[in-house]
């Protein structure tokens, strides 16, 4: 890593972006904006780097071969572990499932967890704003043991309405399921205190982690929560990488999700016994590589800081939200109280893909669509929104050139 921070130990965000070769392309003959990190983040090149030294230096199988590669591609792995349980602060590194992702730590936890405690009748609570990876495999789950999903309502503004969550909280619910930030209103869910509530009715509660780990400190213990599922390429790791932490107590009980190598004690076609957690739901070759990138940019957030760059991200949401505002006839999703830097919006008289095409023109990335948040959308009443959402590496002067050239792409569809 470059010296992202600089001698008076502020936040130096001219370095920080040194280390993020991808933002120094041109797009369409400008140079980029991304305003998109949390569909995916940019990689630092320490992140680059530590999969490229793997595959040069140490590629082999994990936990299967004892020669020296394989026994180091297995420390690296499994080294990934230990970090990712030291950065949440998880009790123990056995309680630190490796996925692909959260959808599939969703997923496990739905096929695993879940669907061998469902009745007929059962509830599981979710809230409006949750991702589609966040509603389905409950779905999914739920049909098959004749249960429903129950839905916590959200205000206009885009903020949880605690008290709702907490009546909804009846006796049938037998898991409630809540992201700690939305992926499309950057609104942050007072986690803790849904966690206080679950827990005084026995009722365990998942905490959806994707779009909160590149922002803020996460402490499972602190939350309190019972399942904690986070996705490692929106934490500025590789795709395909994520975990899921789950008190053990949970995980202990839980069988198998998938079925495979690296998930037995012993096989044989008389039955087959089951690795203890977590390599019991880790079935087949990882994405071993990803895991080492995933380590690297875990350091390299450690290095800089949540509590420095969380105040450069704070004065990056005041003003793009001041300048969004200042935009006649411009509609913000979402002006919850507790936010990252991501903002939904849409303005008269345009579509969100067509201002999303024009502005790719300028060099600029933001996403626009459903944000797989389908619900999310009905309940504002729309189809799709803009989403420009916004990391540590990005800046003042960005956010300047985004909004002028909003404003100029939009007099092109009037
Ligand atoms: N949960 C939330 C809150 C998300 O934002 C996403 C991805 C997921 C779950 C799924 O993560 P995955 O890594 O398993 O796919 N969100 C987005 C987004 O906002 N734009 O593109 C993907």
């Amino acid at each position: 890593m470059s010296d992202a921070i600089g001698s008076d130990g502020e936040f130096d965000v001219t370095r920080v972006r040194e280390d993020f070769p991808l933002l120094a392309r041109q797009v369409h003959g400008k140079s980029l904006v991304y305003f998109d990190s949390a569909n995916t983040s940019q990689k630092p090149r320490a992140v680059i780097d530590a999969v490229d030294r793997y595959y040069r230096h140490f590629n082999a199988n994990v936990s299967r071969a004892v020669h020296t590669l394989g026994e180091e591609s297995t420390a690296a792995y499994e080294g990934a572990r230990d970090k990712l349980a030291k950065f949440i602060n998880a009790s123990s590194r056995d309680e630190i499932v490796l996925t692909s992702g959260t959808t599939q730590a969703t997923n496990l936890v739905a096929y695993s967890y879940a669907l061998p405690r469902l009745k007929a009748g059962d509830e599981i609570l979710v809230t409006t704003m949750e991702h589609h990876a966040n509603i389905v495999p409950w779905q999914l789950v739920c049909e098959r043991a004749g249960a429903k999903l129950k839905v916590a309502p959200i205000t206009e503004r885009g903020e949880l309405i605690v008290e709702k969550f907490i009546e909804a909280l009846t006796p049938s619910v037998k898991l409630a399921a809540v992201t700690h930030v939305s992926n499309v209103l950057g609104t942050i869910n007072p986690v803790a205190e849904l966690a206080r509530a679950t827990r005084k009715r026995g009722i365990p509660l998942l905490v959806d982690g994707s779009q909160a780990m590149p922002h803020l400190p996460v402490d499972v213990k602190a939350l309190g929560c019972d399942f904690y599922a986070l996705t490692g390429h929106k934490l500025f790791g590789p795709t395909g990488t994520g975990a899921l932490w789950a008190r053990k107590e949970w995980l202990r009980d839980m069988p198998p999700f998938l079925g495979g190598g690296e998930m037995i004690r012993t096989v044989s076609f008389d039955g087959t016994t089951f690795a203890e957690p977590p390599h019991r739901f880790e079935a087949g070759t990882p994405n071993i590589a990803g895991f080492v990138g995933l380590s690297a940019a875990l350091d390299y957030i450690d290095a800089l800081g949540h509590a420095r760059f969380g105040a450069y991200e704070a004065s990056l949401l005041e003003h793009l939200t001041e300048a969004l505002r200042a935009v006649p006839g411009l509609r913000i999703f979402g002006e919850a109280a507790h936010k990252v830097p991501v903002v939904s919006f849409l303005v008269d008289g345009a579509h969100a893909h067509d201002l999303a095409t024009l502005l790719d023109h300028e060099g600029i990335a933001v996403r626009s669509g459903h944000h797989c948040a389908h619900p999310l959308m009905q309940f504002f009443g729309v189809p799709a929104t803009l989403r420009a959402s916004l990391a540590f590496y990005n800046t003042h002067e960005e956010i300047d050139r985004f909004v002028a050239a909003l404003v100029k792409v939009r007099r092109l569809l009037a």
